[in-house]
C-alpha cells in the first residue's frame, strides 16, 4: 500500500461521466463505497476515459465529469479519506492498458455481454475502444494493484475478465506482480431494475425517462415516476416465492429495502398481500428522503468548480504517486525499462 495509507488492503471503483447518474448508479455502487473508506485504501474514479467508447460532446463531458465527483462526495465520499480523481488525468492507465491488450485474448473479450448488448446488431460501426473497454477496466484496477472492486452485478463478468489478465500475465512474466482483484457485490442491491420492464437493468441508455430516477430529479418527477412504475394489477404476493415471476414486485421492494437501508425480508412482511399503491405511497417518501439531500448537496457543489478541480487536482497526483510506481514494476517486468 502506499506510504500515506493505515491499510493493508486498497479498493477501487470508476463511474462513467455518460448521460448523468440513476438510482441503479447509486444503489449498486456509489452507496456502497462509502463505508468501505473506513476498511481499504480508496481509489474512486471518474472513467471520463471509457465514457468515450461512445461519442461525447465534449463541452457536455465536462459537465457530466464535474456531476459525478459531485456525486461521489454528496453520497459521503470524502475526499480527505479517499483519492477522487479523474481516468484520463493518470496516464498510467492507458500505458498499462495497451501492454494488459497484449496479455488478453480475443476469445475472452468475445464472450463479454456487456459489448454484445452495447453494440446490438451495429457490431461492424461500433468503437474498438467499446471492444476493449473490459481491458481498459482491468488496468484501471491493477495499475493500483487493488485487491477489492465494489461495482454492480453487470461489472462481474468484466472484473472476472482482470482476474483472468491477472492469472495470465502472472504467469507468462513469472512474476507475482499483480494480485487477484476480488468483487465486492451487494446483495441488496446488485442489479436495480428499470421502472417500466422490472426484466432489463435500469441504465441511463433506455430511450424511456420513465424507467430510472436520475439524482437529479426533483422530489415531483421522483414521485412520478414511482407513481407511473410499471406494477401487476393483483396485490403484492403473500410468499416470497411468488416474487421470483413478478420482477416489478421485487424491484419496487428492493430499492426500498436499498434505500431505507432494511433487510428486504422486513420489507416484504411489511407489504406482502397489500396493494401495489400502498407500497409506492410509502415508496415516493423513502426515495425522496434518500436523493433530494444527495441532489441539493451535488448541485451546490457542482457551482462551486474551483473546489472540484482543486479535489480532482489533488486526486490525480495521490493516484500518479501510486501508479508510477506499479507501472515502473511492470515495465522492469516486461523488458520494456530503460536499461539496456
Ligand atoms: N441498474 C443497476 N443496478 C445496480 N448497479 C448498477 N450500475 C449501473 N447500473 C446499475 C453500477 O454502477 C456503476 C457505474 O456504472 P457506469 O455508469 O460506469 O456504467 P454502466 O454500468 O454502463 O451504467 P449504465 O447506466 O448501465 O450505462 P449504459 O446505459 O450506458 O449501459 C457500476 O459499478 C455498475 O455496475
Amino acid at each position: 500500500m502506499s506510504k500515506e495509507s493505515k491499510f493493508s488492503e486498497r479498493v477501487l471503483s470508476g463511474v462513467q461521466p455518460t448521460g448523468g447518474l440513476h438510482l441503479g448508479n447509486y444503489l449498486g455502487a456509489i452507496k456502497n463505497f462509502v463505508p468501505l473508506q473506513q476498511k481499504f485504501e480508496s481509489l474512486f474514479c471518474v472513467v471520463d476515459l471509457h465514457a468515450i467508447t461512445v461519442w461525447q460532446e465534449p463541452s457536455e463531458l465536462v459537465s457530466k465529469k464535474c456531476e459525478v465527483a459531485a456525486a461521489f462526495i454528496a453520497s459521503g465520499i470524502d475526499p480527505k479519506k479517499s483519492i477522487i480523481f479523474n481516468q484520463s488525468q493518470v496516464p498510467e492507465h492507458t500505458q498499462l492498458s495497451w501492454i494488459l491488450n497484449c496479455v488478453a485474448r480475443i476469445g475472452w473479450l468475445n464472450r463479454m455481454t456487456q459489448f454484445k448488448d452495447k453494440a446490438g446488431k451495429n457490431r461492424e460501426n461500433v468503437s474498438v475502444g467499446l471492444y476493449t473497454y473490459p481491458v481498459l477496466m482491468a488496468s484501471d484496477i491493477l495499475i493500483y494493484k487493488a485487491t477489492h472492486v465494489p461495482v454492480g452485478e453487470d461489472q462481474k463478468q468484466h472484473l472476472e475478465l482482470a482476474r483472468d489478465i491477472v492469472l495470465k500475465f502472472n504467469n507468462d512474466f513469472k512474476r507475482e506482480v499483480f494480485p487477484l482483484p476480488k468483487p465486492i457485490i451487494m446483495d441488496n442491491a446488485a442489479r436495480i431494475m428499470s421502472l417500466r420492464d422490472g426484466t432489463k437493468k435500469m441504465s441511463k441508455s433506455d430511450i424511456s425517462e420513465y424507467s430510472r430516477i436520475m439524482l437529479t430529479d426533483t422530489d415531483d418527477e421522483i414521485a412520478k415516476k414511482i407513481k407511473k412504475a410499471k406494477t401487476d394489477a393483483m396485490p403484492l404476493p403473500g410468499t416470497k416465492k411468488e416474487l421470483e415471476n413478478m420482477p416489478e414486485a421485487l424491484n419496487l421492494l428492493t430499492i426500498y429495502s436499498a434505500c431505507q437501508d432494511e433487510e428486504f425480508d422486513l420489507v416484504f412482511d411489511k407489504y406482502h398481500g397489500k396493494n401495489f399503491s400502498e407500497l409506492k405511497i410509502d415508496l415516493i417518501d423513502v426515495v425522496i428522503n434518500k436523493i433530494s439531500p444527495i441532489r441539493e448537496e451535488m448541485s451546490r457543489l457542482t457551482t462551486d468548480k474551483k473546489y472540484l478541480r482543486e479535489i480532482l487536482d489533488v486526486g490525480s497526483s495521490r493516484a500518479k504517486k501510486i501508479a508510477a510506481d506499479v507501472l515502473k514494476e511492470v515495465y522492469e517486468v516486461t523488458g520494456l525499462n530503460s536499461n539496456i
